[in-house]
């Protein structure tokens, strides 16, 4: 009790000094000039945009501080059940403009944007200017890192009791640089300047163990009682905190990311060779784990490092959450009732067995009630299919560095082999489908998503179509162990703060308007764009819609010219004619970003064939209207056929662009480094975006989401969540093409065992592409992207999927060019209907249905 240990004198003078938020335009200045002068050490004569930047970004990180201060306070007096979100992954991009946006700091405006604005500007600074100088927070891949983030923005909005676990790596994914048309890496250094937006917790250090062996000499032990781990090798994790602010709301969450550094003696004694250069060695390796984000996307690399970060994260963040459980002094057989641990992908997996062992060996409960506290915490959420993806661990390699985790994996492995057996007595074949040990492979393997579906209470896809399908195939025997009811769907989503909002604020304010909703809480409940529905006819409201849409084609247009050495590619005068043709993401073959760059050569030949024909331009304009064919993503650094995608994509713009005889009806653009601060111009100014998988093969995708957010319609086929999209949105808004998942498997089947024919429209792009038109240097250079479709078995089913997308295509060509009211109305009935896939939504379903949280809402 505070009260009795603090004399009332202390507690007065501490009142008194009470650190209050800025409320006005005077208190931020106050602050920000303060920041300048002290925190920066600089003064009026040497500030210059990025030290306006750091001051402006601590200066509203001071209120989120107070407000991150209450929300914890409230949070500990009420002693909710608590959500722990654990991911490998944040890619959380800027901090300062949704931090003026979520926060309302002393403005009755909608956000304290504008008053902070109005004050830089009389300060001498453009908030614009000030906002890019902030480097993205890059810390994730895609889709996986984004989700991440969107939920922890929605979990803060919905005053859900909400942390984040995750790494703080020095370098995240890399960035992108085109050198010859090639991707090459460069290290992303964010942190070079410092990081306004972390907190660093020195106090909070957590150490942690890897190697050595398990002690077995009392003779006693087995490996299902409190087992003797010694460590052979141990670093300290040190928290690094991260305000989460929730819109419209004062409560601010947390993220934690840890940093590994060395300790600062070793333990002699508990070294079990006495190898002093050995152990030395590895206490400087200590901080290579956090140094580096793996940069695969749908690939699993099987690296020691990469297992002994999750380890590390792993065993710090439980650590953690258990000092908070211990707190309350409630038992061990409440943890499931105050904690829900939700697994991202199988990355964090290791949080299964770690509670496990730590409830065993440390806190001697008895296995089998620890075992059902485990699963009654933790919840999975599968975000693949594809078999490269799902991570494995050697045991060798495994047993190595965690000895003790192993043999609580095989007991976990034995007991529910035991389950199995009781089901389904004597079918052997099911037993060794199911065991987290797969025994057939060169070396035995963990199985990281079977071990986190037995270590959790409920298992979810992302997508009903991925939903549907784990379940019909890489979980399938375990739907017929557990029966259905374990699994579930989450239908991903989206935070419209950022990708409305934030990205988009001209469109956000439309919306608003006609809403009569100038202070935009539609932001909160976006179901409510419904209504817009009523102004999807009005001619007034199109034309302002269109207006929007072309000032953000312009701003996309200047990024262009931005990359490319100041050199325009874009053809302004047409800007609103022009039609925006976009795929930005991964850079991936299941994505097929080579059909799309297939797509734009089969039209470039068929107006070059027109003229030569003796067409005049405007009759090959009637047929080919403008287009400008946008591509930006990245390839994993050692994944060959991406790399190869890339430069072909950009040996295509080479050739194209600077054709004089199309003039500037077809331009083709590869943006570098894509990432999420040029997410936020790029997606704006989509007419058309591409979500273009192989049936089945992408979970869901949340770009797609992004894009019809911000009235763009989509080109894709039937996968993922663009079903659930084309549910809500109605057919006629999305152009559909392609097969569907359930032919898959025959598609398949038929170009490994039958002969099947390429269709004519490919073959003819596939002719151009080896006779070296786009790489005249070298007609060979991209050989094993054909040899892939003709030689390989065409695993991506591009050449089954051709003809329809290229006469999907020329519909899209004839809808943008000749019935653009009628785009304008599907571009606004789209957006009315996208309510569904808010994050807001995602996560109320997580709430209710798998983690049983409810909100803690600030007293207003
Ligand atoms: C993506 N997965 C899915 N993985 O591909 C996408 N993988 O369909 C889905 O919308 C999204 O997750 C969110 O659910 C990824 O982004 C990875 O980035 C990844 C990272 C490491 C290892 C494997």
């Amino acid at each position: 009790n505070i009260d009795t240990i603090i004399p009332l004198k202390s507690r007065n003078i501490w009142n008194k000094h009470q650190v209050k938020k800025f409320e006005d335009k005077e208190g931020f200045e106050g602050r920000f000039i303060g920041h300048v002068e002290t925190t920066l050490a600089r003064s009026l004569y040497n500030c210059d945009d990025l030290a306006a930047y750091e001051s402006t970004s601590l200066s509203v990180r001071d209120n989120l501080i107070i407000d991150w201060n209450n929300t914890q306070q409230r949070i500990t007096a009420r002693d909710p059940k608590r959500v722990y979100y654990l991911s490998l992954e944040f890619l959380m991009g800027r901090a300062l403009d949704n931090a003026l946006i979520n926060s309302q700091a002393g403005s009755d405006e909608p956000t304290s944007r504008p008053m902070v604005e109005k004050s830089l500007d009389e300060l001498g600074f453009n908030l614009e200017d000030v906002l890019k100088k902030e480097p993205d927070a890059a810390l994730g891949n895609g889709g996986l890192g984004r989700l991440a983030a969107c939920f922890i923005d929605s979990m803060a909005t919905q005053n859900i009791p909400a942390w984040g676990y995750g790494l703080r790596y020095e370098y995240g994914i890399f960035a992108q640089k085109i050198i010859d048309g090639y991707q090459v890496e460069t290290p992303d250094y964010w942190l070079n300047f410092g990081n306004p937006w972390e907190i660093e917790r020195n106090e909070i250090q957590v150490p942690v163990t890897f190697y050595g062996y398990v002690d077995r000499s009392d003779g006693e032990s087995t490996t299902l009682s409190p087992s003797d781990w010694i460590g052979g090798e141990r670093v300290l994790a040190v928290a690094y905190d991260f305000p989460v602010p929730g819109y419209k709301t004062s409560t601010v969450n947390n993220l934690r990311l840890w940093k590994a550094k060395p300790t600062t003696e070793f333990d002699f004694a508990k070294f079990n060779s006495g190898d002093y250069k050995n152990s030395v060695d590895a206490q400087q390796r200590a901080e290579s784990i956090t140094a580096c984000l793996y940069p695969n996307d749908n690939f699993n690399q099987g690296k020691e490092l990469r297992l002994k970060q999750q380890y590390f994260w792993c065993a710090a963040s439980l650590h953690d959450i258990i000092r908070r459980f211990k707190k309350t002094s409630r038992p061990w057989s409440e943890l499931p009732d105050q904690v829900a641990i939700q697994l991202n992908d199988t990355h964090p997996t290791l949080a299964v067995v770690e509670l496990q062992r730590v409830l065993v060996d440390l806190e001697k409960l008895d296995w089998h009630k620890a075992w059902s506290i485990v699963t009654a915490t933790f919840s999975y959420a599968n975000h693949t299919v594809m078999q490269e993806a799902l991570e494995k661990w050697p045991i060798g390699l495994f047993g190595h560095l965690l000895p003790r985790h192993l043999e609580i994996i095989y007991d976990i492995n034995w007991f529910f082999l035991q389950e199995v057996e009781k089901k389904f007595p004597k079918d052997f074949d099911l037993l060794s489908r199911v065991s987290i040990i797969e025994e057939c492979s060169p070396e035995r393997q963990v199985r990281m998503a079977y071990l986190a579906i037995v270590g959790s209470h409920k298992v979810n896809g992302v997508a009903e179509l991925h939903s549907e399908l784990i379940k019909k195939t890489i979980f399938k025997d375990f739907v017929k162990v557990y029966g259905s009811q374990k699994f579930t769907n989450v239908t991903n989503g989206i935070t419209p703060r950022r990708w409305l909002k934030q990205a988009n604020p001209k469109l956000a304010e439309l919306i608003g308007k006609a809403l009569n909703d100038p202070k935009q809480n539609f932001l909160l409940d976006m179901p409510k764009l419904t209504e817009l529905a009523k102004k999807a006819d009005d001619p007034e409201f199109q034309k302002a819609w269109d207006l929007v849409k072309a000032n953000n084609k312009l701003q996309l247009a200047d990024l262009i010219k931005d990359t490319n050495n100041g050199v325009d590619i874009i053809d302004r005068e047409h800007i609103k004619d022009t039609l925006f043709d976009i795929q930005v993401k991964r850079i991936h073959e299941y994505k097929r970003q080579q059909m799309n760059i297939f797509g734009v050569i089969y039209r470039y030949l068929a107006m070059k064939k027109m003229l030569k024909e003796g067409s005049t331009i405007e009759e090959v304009a009637k047929k080919y209207p403008r287009k400008a064919s946008i591509f930006g993503g990245k390839s994993a650094p050692g994944y060959y056929m991406a790399k190869l995608i890339i430069k072909l994509i950009n040996s295509v713009a080479e050739i194209v662009n600077d054709d004089a005889e199309i003039v500037d009806l077809l331009k083709v653009v590869f943006i570098p480094d894509y990432n999420v601060s040029k997410a936020e111009i790029i997606i704006p100014a989509s007419d058309l975006s591409e979500h273009i998988s192989t049936a089945g093969t992408e979970a869901s995708g949340t770009s797609n989401m992004k894009f019809v957010m911000n009235g763009g319609l989509i080109i894709g086929t039937v996968d993922g969540a663009n079903v659930e999209i084309t549910r809500e949105i109605g057919e006629d808004n999305i152009f559909l093409f392609g097969n569907l998942s359930e032919h898959v498997e025959e598609l398949r089947y038929n170009h490994q065992y039958k002969k099947t024919e390429l269709p004519p429209e490919l073959a003819q792009v596939l002719k151009s592409i080896e006779s070296g038109v786009f790489s005249p240097e070298n007609p060979n250079e991209f050989k094993p992207l054909i040899d892939s479709i003709k030689s390989h078995g065409d695993y991506y089913l591009v050449s089954d999927d051709f003809e329809s997308y290229v006469a999907t295509q020329e519909l899209v060509d004839e809808v943008y060019h000749t019935q653009k009211n009628d785009w304008i109305k599907k571009s606004i009935l789209s957006v009315a209907n996208i309510g569904f896939f808010s994050s807001d939504r995602c996560i109320e379903e997580y709430s209710e249905t798998i983690w049983n949280v409810e909100p803690v809402k600030p007293e207003t």
